[in-house]
């Protein structure tokens, strides 16, 4: 196992591997299996680009082979940057086949994440697309500290991608299936993101019994809407479960109903994945549409909470199943099944993927709750891990001591053994699917001269479900003067970061609530808030 991930202890991959989870596969493998079986199928769409399985297959064998003759060795990680384009697959294949480790950054990232993420992980490689959604991500590039940059496209002083996909490929060893494959990022709950090692035996489980569930087939076609980095369309069952199927990925550039319905008639997808706020956009746009919609059997919607009221518009109005997904990148996915009655699929979070998933529902003290009730979610199993990646005091607050971790999700369980996700306890704003760790938004608001404390909290919204609003106590000398929240914005982006982390609202404070312990208390300030929202149009500090 890669040092600084942390290994199932040996009795439980013992259980994992003789009830057949664990297959001793790895991705390369899977691919290489499934492009012998349907050479001819098509794999991935994506825009004018059309790879079939052989294609891809031998795409990633020779960006293997070029990315071992610049240096890159197995068990190197490798941050992959790149949207919704053929050349991901292509890279995340290579990089499996050579037994180096994709960290899956999101477009949206930016110089200090970026920079994090290639520290952290001591990357020896950085891939990035040369423009995307009207960014430069080769000035990026120039910001940060990479050993080495791989660009997609036009790549200036970098390494071309389609250089190192020139030469002759190269006969790899397979990889150590129970080694890290990949690594996730956490949505997080503290000041620095934390990388989700992923091993190709726990990935690939999870991915090939999503498959299962949804019931895909070679005739299957999944329409990747979100960004493919992302966990849930990456392996729930996303592209990878796809792939595993024989069926065919399309990649959308945006998740618009502009860019998905005409993608969906021409190609005639049938399953797609959607977070709550981009669901509600497409049932709106639905009714009006002149395009055939009619391929579509399944709906998947997950990330955040997604209403029993929109869930069960989803057959009148878009003509096929909702299927509610509540995973996490760390490792547990719930999927409601297609064939559950229609009030389950509407109103619970479905239930998990695998026998061996444990799932625990605790209260405070981490006593199980009565059957039915309220509490946290705990959660071990074949596919979640035990620990972040080189993260040791963070690991022992996050898991139990017999290695349950704590999702700092708040849930119930019906009598049918669905789970109903009512809350969270975890110091996070769930943006519309978008996770943002309030402490990481406070220490850079802190970073700010004026600035004498931050903090960060989730304000309801109708469309994206949260908000952010930061409420900001500035030190003396600043108050005769205070700086507008446009200011403190730019003075967020400045610092590098991902866009959807820039506060919704800025709120200026006198002093914070505290709850017993002396903790600023964000459920009192969340509450302020919501007052505020509630009254009428008061002149606002700062505008
Ligand atoms: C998915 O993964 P992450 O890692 O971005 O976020 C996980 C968290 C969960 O702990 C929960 O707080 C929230 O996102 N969440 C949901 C939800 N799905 C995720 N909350 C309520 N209802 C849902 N359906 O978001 C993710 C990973 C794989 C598949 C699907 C989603």
């Amino acid at each position: 196992m890669l040092p600084g991930a942390v290994p199932w202890p040996p009795e439980a991959a013992a259980r994992y591997r003789a009830a057949g989870y664990w297959q001793g596969r790895t991705f390369g493998a899977m691919l290489r299996e499934v492009a012998a079986a349907h050479p001819a199928r098509t794999a991935v769409v994506a825009g004018e680009t059309r790879w079939t399985y052989a294609e891809l297959d031998e795409r990633a064998d020779r960006l293997a082979a070029g990315l071992r003759r610049i240096g890159v060795a197995p068990r190197d990680r490798v941050v992959v940057q790149l949207p919704n384009v053929a050349e991901f697959l292509q890279v995340a294949f290579a990089l499996f086949r050579l037994g180096a480790i994709p960290v899956f950054a999101l477009p949206a990232h930016r110089a200090t994440e970026i920079g994090y993420f290639l520290e952290h992980a001591d990357a020896a490689a950085y891939v990035i697309p040369d423009r995307h959604a009207n960014f430069d991500y080769r000035t990026l590039a120039r910001e940060v500290k990479a050993r080495r940059v791989v660009v997609a496209g036009e790549a200036e002083e970098f390494t071309a991608l389609t250089d190192l996909d020139a030469g002759a490929p190269a006969a790899l060893p397979d990889p150590d299936p129970a080694d890290v494959a990949l690594m996730q990022l956490s949505g997080g709950t503290t000041g620095t993101p934390k990388l989700i090692p992923r091993t190709h035996d726990d990935y690939l489980y999870s991915v090939v019994a999503s498959a299962e569930i949804c019931g895909l087939t070679p005739d299957s076609v999944y329409l990747c809407a979100l960004p493919v980095a992302h966990n849930f369309p990456m392996s729930s069952p996303g592209v990878l479960g796809t792939l595993s199927a024989g069926a065919t990925v399309v990649l959308a550039p945006v998740p618009s109903p502009d860019a998905a319905f005409p993608l969906i008639e021409r190609e005639r997808v049938t399953i797609t994945g959607l977070v709550p706020p981009l669901a509600l956009v497409w049932l709106a746009a639905a009714p009006a549409t002149a395009h055939d919609l009619s391929s579509l059997r399944i709906l998947q919607v997950g990330g955040a909470k997604f209403s029993a009221e929109a869930a069960a518009r989803v057959r009148p109005v878009l003509g096929c199943d909702v299927q509610q997904v509540f995973g996490m990148a760390e490792g547990l996915v719930n999927y409601t099944r297609p064939n559950d009655p229609e009030d389950v699929r509407v109103t619970t979070q479905g239930r998990p993927i695998s026998p061996a998933d444990e799932v625990r529902v605790v209260d405070d003290a981490d006593r199980d709750v009565a059957p039915g009730a309220t509490g946290h979610l705990l959660t071990r199993g074949p596919y979640t891990i035990r620990g972040y990646y080189r993260a040791p005091e963070h690991n022992a607050a996050a898991f139990t001591a017999d290695g349950f971790y704590r999702t700092g999700d708040v849930v119930r369980r019906t009598a049918g053994g669905n789970l109903v996700v009512e809350g969270r306890a975890k110091d996070q704003i769930n943006r519309g699917g978008e996770k943002i760790a309030a402490e990481e938004v406070e220490n850079h608001l802190l970073a700010h001269p004026a600035v004498h404390d931050a903090a960060v909290v989730a304000v309801p919204d109708p469309m994206l479900g949260e908000r952010t609003c930061a409420f900001v106590i500035l030190r003396p000398a600043a108050r005769e003067d205070p700086p507008k929240a446009a200011h403190l914005r730019a003075f967020l982006r400045g610092r590098g970061i991902a866009d959807y982390k820039i506060p919704d609202r800025v709120v200026l404070a006198d002093a914070f609530p505290h709850t017993g312990v002396g903790k600023v208390s964000k459920r009192d300030l969340r509450a302020a808030v919501a007052r505020e929202l509630t009254r009428p149009a008061a002149p606002e500090r700062p505008s």
